[in-house]
């Protein structure tokens, strides 16, 4: 437990100093405590995708307290920003079950859907890694049948992975070859099946309605699959997340997000984004290019990581 925080603190220790880094600077070149204060650390929110709703919810409290307690000193203000940031994301506090040691069927089918570049594939690979790591088989399914490097990029990871990967020709209908991919899992009684599909933008309405075609497909050999749908949500873009997450749930019902990208964003505000705006669990953060870089989220330890100070991460051997 303890080296998770670890880990994850020394990974996201740049989008903490951006973000955190960037309030703090303020709150010290400001000086005291004041109205523009206050017009500054909702600005740092907003541009960290916190979400307007989430930096007004957040001011509100910062300055009911500061005329409660009269609050004079900048110090205190950090202090107290910091409470508030750290109960809004602990608030309704559910633990995560350990993604990787569920009890799940066999095969275990997962989906993998996302726009264009947010980590779909790259997030295949560490999952298919970490499953690899416990002794499960696993099966990949190049869903993303678009173009020949999707195919030929899955194909490393899979081999990087050290599991199988079910293979159509470029141009083939994904229906099709997740069928023959699920089929194969079945028949070779793989654990775990990983589905990658084709990046596609949420407003595309052909696009999405064959996402429910390849939900249909699946269900057609595995009535009760697919068990878990990611979607992949980029922590740089930020914003955008809650109208894809709502337009990729119509289509094909979501279980779960996999926030990619969390090291070395300046826009960590998103993670107070989507605990307010979306009923969707978070249920691993992606903190690196490398296979390893995959971590299960939990709020309480990414709490942690994100709010002890740089002093007790640095004796921790943090690297900031
Ligand atoms: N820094 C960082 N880069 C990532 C992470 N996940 C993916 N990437 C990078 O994002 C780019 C797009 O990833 P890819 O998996 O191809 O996205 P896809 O189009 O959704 O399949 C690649 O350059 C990846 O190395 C992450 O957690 N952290
Ligand atoms: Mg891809």
């Amino acid at each position: 437990m303890l080296s998770i925080v670890r880990n994850l603190r020394n990974k996201i220790a740049k989008t903490k100093s951006s973000f955190l880094g960037k309030i703090a600077e303020a709150i010290r070149l400001r000086g005291k405590v004041d109205e523009e204060l206050i017009e500054e650390i909702e600005d740092i929110l907003l541009r960290a995708d916190t979400g307007v709703e989430m930096a007004q919810f957040i001011i509100e409290k910062l300055s009911d307290q500061i005329r409660i307690e009269k609050i004079r000193e900048v110090e205190i203000v950090q202090q107290r920003l910091q409470e508030i940031m750290r109960n809004v994301l602990l608030q309704d506090y559910e633990q995560n079950l350990d993604f990787f040691a569920g009890a799940y069927a066999s095969p275990h089918v997962i989906v993998f859907v996302g726009v264009n570049g947010v980590g779909k594939t790259t997030s295949i690979a560490k999952v298919a890694y970490r499953f690899r790591k416990q002794g499960k088989s696993v099966l990949i399914v190049a869903g993303d049948t678009f173009r020949a490097a999707a195919i030929e990029q899955l194909s490393i990871w899979a081999e990087r992975a050290g599991c199988a990967i079910v293979k159509n020709q470029q141009g083939s209908d994904p229906a099709a070859a997740i069928y023959d991919g699920v089929q194969s899992a079945l028949a070779k009684k793989y654990d775990v099946v990983l589905i990658d599909t084709a990046g596609r933008q949420h407003t595309k309405h052909n696009l999405m309605t064959e996402l429910s075609k390849i939900d249909r497909t699946i269900k057609k050999l595995i009535p009760e699959a697919p068990h878990e749908v990611l979607l992949i949500v980029d922590s740089t873009t930020g914003q955008n997340a809650i109208s894809q997450a709502k337009s990729f749930n119509e289509a094909i019902r979501l279980t779960g997000i996999i926030l990619s990208k969390f090291d070395g964003t300046a826009k960590g505000g998103i993670i107070f984004n989507l605990k307010h705006n979306l009923d969707l669990p978070v249920k691993l953060i992606g903190i690196g290019e490398s296979i390893e870089d995959l971590e299960c989220f939990d709020i309480q330890d990414f709490v942690t990581a994100f709010f002890t100070s740089d002093t007790k991460a640095d004796e921790n051997g943090g690297d900031d």
